[in-house]
């Protein structure tokens, strides 16, 4: 049995194309402990793929039932693939999932949805950019109009046999150098594919992850300090540091991929 997560931000679609790969045969439960609801259905075209609708999140915090329910799931269980639905028409909010998504090491593709809405908002999204920046596949999607739902299902399918891992994305390098000491101080403790996930939760200071894995007490003085130097070097708290370094990269991913014709209108008025 090979699972398949949907991931996204509340209103992208996820319930739209679960109906779509599930068709109409679906189960309806919680999540283990808490009153979230958890919906599967095996994939209509291979009953031997389970698709797992996540609930709908905004980031990977661990202050929502449903940001600990999705987190817990895809670090924990780790799906096969995580198809990561993003709303096109509200692309910066929406990659901010992504990038956690990315961070987590999962194998991971983009469904962009809302295609059909684009032109209205006069708006392009530049796919190949935004897939060779995020080096993962996007394909564009809009699944109240079934509309490329077939490519979508073969990237799947591909992505599935593959199972490729890809590039980490990089934040700002004074960043980097503190995650790369972090997660010098996980070796050996957590798998080499979750090492910048669990390096990433620990400079966030977040309380689960720091008492799910339990380190010694030179390794936590020793990682506390790396914290201590970035936030002089930033003068910011760390988590803020990595919220910036989300919202930055995600601004230059926009610049470089989504053309927005209302600017040039603006320019001729
Ligand atoms: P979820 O909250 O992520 O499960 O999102 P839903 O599947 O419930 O969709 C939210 C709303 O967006 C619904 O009204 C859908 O009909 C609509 N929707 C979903 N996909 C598309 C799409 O591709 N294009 C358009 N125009 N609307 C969509
Ligand atoms: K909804
Ligand atoms: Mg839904």
């Amino acid at each position: 049995m090979k699972i398949v997560a949907l991931a996204g931000n509340p209103n992208s679609g996820k319930t739209t194309l679960f109906n779509l790969l599930t068709g109409s045969n679906q189960s309806v439960g919680n999540w283990p402990g808490v009153t979230v609801e958890k919906k599967q259905g095996p994939y209509r075209k291979a009953k031997e793929v389970m698709i797992q609708d996540l609930p709908g999140i905004y980031s990977l915090s661990p202050y929502t039932a449903e940001e600990v329910v999705s987190r817990k799931y895809l670090i924990e269980q780790g799906p096969d693939l995580v198809i990561n639905i993003v709303d096109a028409t509200n692309i910066e909010r929406n990659l901010y999932l992504t990038l956690q998504l990315l961070e987590t090491g999962q194998p991971l593709m983009v469904s962009l949805n809302m295609i059909d809405l684009l032109k209205k908002q006069r708006r392009k999204i530049n796919l190949k950019k935004l897939a060779y920046l995020l080096s993962v596949p996007v394909i564009a999607i809009s699944a109240l109009k079934k509309k490329n739902i077939d490519n979508l299902q073969r990237q799947a399918e591909h992505s599935l046999t593959e199972r490729p891992t890809y590039p980490q994305l990089q934040y700002d390098e004074r960043l980097e150098s503190a995650l790369t000491m972090i997660e010098k101080n996980l070796t050996g403790i957590i798998p080499a594919t979750k090492l910048r996930w669990y390096a990433i939760k620990l400079f966030e200071r977040d309380e689960q992850v720091k008492q799910e894995i339990k380190l010694d007490a030179t390794r936590q003085k020793d990682i506390e300090q790396t914290i201590d130097t970035a936030e002089k070097l930033f003068q910011d708290t760390s988590d803020s540091i990595m919220i910036n370094a989300r919202y930055e990269l995600i601004s230059r991913l926009v610049k470089m991929c989504v053309i927005d014709e209302n600017d040039f209108a603006m320019s001729f008025s």
